[in-house]
């Protein structure tokens, strides 16, 4: 690919006047150097919309030349003291290095990263210096995404800050084993509570959640929680991670709703883990025309103070024409080799521009830096991002990997995961960041090779923390504590309890009609943030639409086509739902940055995030995990729920795993409630849990499924088993038939068929069944779990019981039948601790299209399918014989899926 091709301006342009145009473009001159850039810039908009007015076709400009946007005459003075900022950068960058070093020493070689911190020193620097807010400031603190495995950079600043002691570096990757002093690979704000803020290493989620958290800032000003003006959302990417369709994903977005307090930094240090980011092409300039497009501030920061003067003196535009041919494949090459090369191979390529570097000699060729390493550059580009306003900023700052640490990593291919340093790299190393230890200490061991610190009182290490000090304190830093509100009144889930009387309901209404009273509670009601991308109306939300309405920051500026309607589709700046349209993975996005505003802000939110089953854990398992992570609190709503119940949808749609998925998530506590006053429980269970402040480990979400199938909800049942019910099983009916007996385990939209199957087994077989309503098949694994764990190693104390065990034992005995509307495996969860026979029903396989009853009967769960499994467990104990089961198969026509009866009709999808 020619390079130039990106630029529509140059491809085949053929002027018909160059004389004219020169007249046209010697006046442009004569304007900027008279009026200045701002006026030269305002005529030239016009003239672009007065082309546009005339149809001239002149698209917009994507891409500049391969220089820094700003220009040296327009850069601010640098207010710190440079020679001061780069000797400590030179310490925390031996430290870094030496952190990862030392982690390869015998025994131990957990791994770590090098080069990436290496190409992002100075950037982060300068923001730590000059611009990041700690939690102290008073606007309040910035919230700062720093690239994942750049770790050992923020580990090895906080050495010197004293942050950090040298046992706790020592300690990287060891969490366990070096005990209290591990140290988490990546930024885990779970595993290092104090310091990390943001998980960042699942590449793409960084971008795509530093997004929502600006977008998050906003709604927490617009809506009056929190005057977050002041706070600005940094985040620290890699060139190779911008190719992740999450980074990308939400970029238009980010500039629709205008969040200047956001900045995106972007290492483009032209390398990825195996090799260049785009050898043929230039990542620069590809991402320029990329966020231009999507209507970002795009700053370029591509070349050090080295080259400013070569740029002046470059009237035939020789060396800008050398920079926009070269791909980045050749600059990459050129920094593993020497200045002589770069000059023959770069500057020779045109001898005009090899004419400007005539009295350079060799090393001052190697001297001409890259943007992202020069303190002054970094500085400007910074100020210009934060003082930009109506638009996000992207800095594109061109780096290289692995920059100084000598030729065996510097631009090599292999750097990403080259892990050791020889003798001769930690001898020159030493001497590039000129720290003060002897070739003896060197030698003694490569692996012990020390770390430096000056100690406290050191000229440098003052002035470090006196930055840190007048910007607010540490950065990563993380706090949790928050304002507490008073949680709802009790009388607040008084509708759960009620039931539907004769109408039917499905699950999904009764919650919203939950919501919509939570939403009102005094106080706490204000806190409630509905998440819903694109199924307002499938799951009855619409409802909130005229009352609650959707939150835009740019109000409603035309007539709804609705307006006349109850419902009416109403935004506002002030608005409560958080409607992300049909992004799923926004929507977790904004889920993470609300339910960690606790911590963040110190102000909670509840974030209640609604979505299509189907499309929750199985399409952002990944980004859920990193909420976990980041200690988000909230509730996920699994709507539509179940491989059959919703009717006709078919194969993408029919959930019947995301329990399953859930259960893999240790933060997640998963529910799969039949009726509304189990809902109301468990909801007010996670409420206090998350907000009540009394909780052992409130950093939990709740996810809750629920169906679309109208049922009559029954009122709760006096002396209800809330401690059961909340620990995920109770009885529901038991039975005082005489027979051999069963007992049936169902959950969610199964426990009617299952009472259905306790009436046929009885009337028809004589046969007696108790039902019990699991509502949390992964809860009660976990206790399970644990008993057992406590069982096997304190084998002389007395034994615990898992919970499932101990409720089961009151029943009325006889084999256990569990089933649900999802595969197998989740009532194989519990396998080990039921007592006795233990058989499962399951809608395993992809979903189809059907009617509910007619898929219920093709996967054999339904209530008929519930009998007759349950004659047949007891046939296999010679409780009946098994001639009664063969008479069942035949009498309901097992296999015919059209003889199916379980599930009515209706319900929205
Ligand atoms: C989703 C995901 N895929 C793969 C990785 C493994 N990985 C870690 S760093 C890296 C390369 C990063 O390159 P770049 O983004 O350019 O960062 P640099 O180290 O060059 O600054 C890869 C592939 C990951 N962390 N996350
Ligand atoms: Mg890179």
């Amino acid at each position: 690919m020619a390079v130039h091709d990106q630029d529509p301006y140059s491809t085949n342009y053929v002027d018909a006047d160059p004389a004219e145009t020169q007249e046209w473009s010697d006046s442009l001159d004569a304007v900027i150097d008279e009026r200045g850039r701002e006026r030269g810039r305002e005529i030239m908009l016009n003239l672009l919309k007065r082309s546009k007015e005339r149809h001239l076709g002149v698209p917009m400009i994507p891409l500049t030349d391969y220089v820094n946007t700003i220009a040296p005459e327009d850069e601010p003075e640098f207010p710190g003291d440079e020679q001061i900022e780069r000797r400590y950068r030179a310490w925390i960058r031996w430290n870094a290095a030496m952190l990862v070093q030392r982690a390869q020493r015998e025994g131990v070689g957990v791994g770590g990263h090098i080069s990436s911190y290496a190409s992002q020193a100075t950037l982060y620097e300068v923001g730590l210096n000059h611009f990041f807010k700690g939690y102290d400031h008073p606007e309040g603190g910035d919230q700062v995404f720093f690239q994942g495995h750049a770790s050992p950079g923020n580990y090895a600043r906080a050495f010197l800050l004293g942050q950090l002691g040298a046992e706790d570096l020592d300690g990287f990757r060891q969490q366990q084993s070096a005990a209290p002093h591990g140290l988490p690979s990546y930024p885990h704000p779970r595993q290092l509570r104090e310091f990390w803020q943001f998980p960042t290493v699942s590449m793409g989620l960084g971008p795509l959640n530093a997004i929502w958290q600006a977008q998050a800032n906003k709604y927490l000003e617009n809506r009056g929680i929190k005057d977050t003006s002041g706070s600005h959302v940094w985040a620290f990417l890699g060139d190779g991670e911008m190719d992740e369709v999450e980074s990308r994903g939400q970029l238009q977005f980010a500039a629709n709703q205008n969040l200047d307090n956001l900045t995106f930094v972007v290492n483009c240090n032209l390398q990825r883990l195996d090799g260049p980011v785009r050898g043929n092409g230039k990542i620069v300039q590809e991402l320029e025309s990329y966020f231009r497009g999507a209507g970002w501030n795009v700053i370029k920061l591509v070349w050090g103070r080295e080259w400013d003067d070569l740029f002046a003196r470059d009237e035939s535009g020789a060396l800008l024409n050398l920079m926009n041919v070269t791909p980045d494949g050749d600059f990459q090459t050129y920094k593993a080799e020497n200045g002589g090369f770069v000059r023959e191979n770069f500057f020779g390529r045109d001898p005009k521009a090899l004419e400007l570097v005539k009295d350079y000699t060799d090393e001052q060729i190697w001297g001409l830096k890259r943007g992202g390493h020069d303190y002054l550059k970094v500085y400007a580009a910074y100020k210009a991002a934060i003082e930009h306003k109506g638009q996000p900023t992207v800095i594109l700052a061109q780096t290289i990997k692995g920059y100084g640490l000598g030729p065996h990593f510097e631009g090599r291919n292999a750097t990403h995961q080259m892990k050791k340093l020889t003798l001769e790299d930690l001898k020159n190393f030493r001497d590039q960041m000129h720290v003060p230890i002897t070739d003896a200490q060197l030698e003694e061991n490569i692996y012990q090779a020390p770390y430096y610190h000056p100690g406290a009182d050191d000229e440098a290490i003052q002035y470090m923390v006196e930055r840190r000090r007048a910007l607010g304190g540490y950065v990563p830093e993380r706090r949790s504590k928050y304002t507490q509100i008073a949680l709802p009144e009790a009388k607040t889930y008084d509708i759960t309890k009620k039931g539907s009387g004769t109408q039917p309901v499905a699950t999904t209404m009764a919650f919203v009609r939950l919501l919509k009273d939570l939403i009102r509670s005094k106080d706490f009601g204000a806190r409630i943030v509905p998440i819903i991308p694109d199924e307002a109306r499938t799951f009855g939300v619409d409802a909130f639409f005229p009352t609650s309405k959707i939150y835009n920051p740019n109000g409603q500026h035309y007539l709804s086509v609705d307006r006349e309607l109850l419902l009416a589709y109403k935004e506002s700046a002030q608005g409560v739902i958080n409607h992300v349209g049909i992004n799923e993975a926004g929507a977790v996005g904004s889920f993470t940055a609300l339910g960690s505003s606790y911590s963040t802000h110190g102000e909670f939110t509840v974030p209640i995030y609604m979505f299509y089953s189907m499309f929750g854990f199985q399409r952002t398992a990944d980004s859920i995990w990193a909420a976990a992570d980041q200690l988000a609190r909230g509730f996920f709503i699994g709507a539509t729920a179940g491989r059959t119940t919703l009717a006709g949808e078919g194969l993408q749609h029919m959930d019947g795993h995301s329990h399953v998925i859930a259960s893999t998530n240790p933060a997640v506590v998963a529910y799969d409630p039949a009726y509304g006053y189990e809902i109301g429980h468990i909801v007010r269970d996670g409420i206090e849990r998350m907000y009540g402040g009394e909780h052992p480990n409130p950093d939990v979400m709740y996810y809750i499924t629920m169906y679309n199938e109208p049922i009559v909800q029954p009122a709760e049942p006096e002396g209800l088993d809330v401690e059961g019910l909340l620990k995920g099983i109770y009885l529901l009916r038991g039975t005082s038939a005489s027979g051999p007996r069963v007992q049936l385990l169902a959950s969610g939209v199964a426990v009617p068929w299952a009472l259905e199957a306790q009436e046929i087994l009885e009337r028809e077989w004589n046969v007696a069944a108790d039902v019990w309503s699991v509502t949390s098949w992964t809860e009660l694994r976990r206790d399970g779990l644990a008993a057992d764990e406590h069982n096997w190693t304190n084998p002389e104390e007395e034994p615990l019981t898992p919970f499932v065990t101990k409720r089961l034992a009151e029943s009325t005995g006889g084999p256990v039948l569990g089933v649900s509307d999802y595969t197998h495996t989740l009532p194989d969860l519990i396998r080990q601790f039921v007592p006795g026979d233990y058989a499962t029903l399951g809608a395993d396989d992809f979903g189809i299209s059907d009617t509910r009853p007619a898929a219920r009967r093709f996967y054999k769960i339904d209530s008929h399918s519930i009998v007759v499994r349950a004659l047949q467990q007891l046939a296999v104990r010679g409780e009946i014989d098994r001639s009664v089961v063969a008479k069942a198969i035949e009498a309901y026509d097992l296999h015919n899926p059209k003889a199916g009866t379980s599930g009515t009709a209706g319900g929205d999808a």
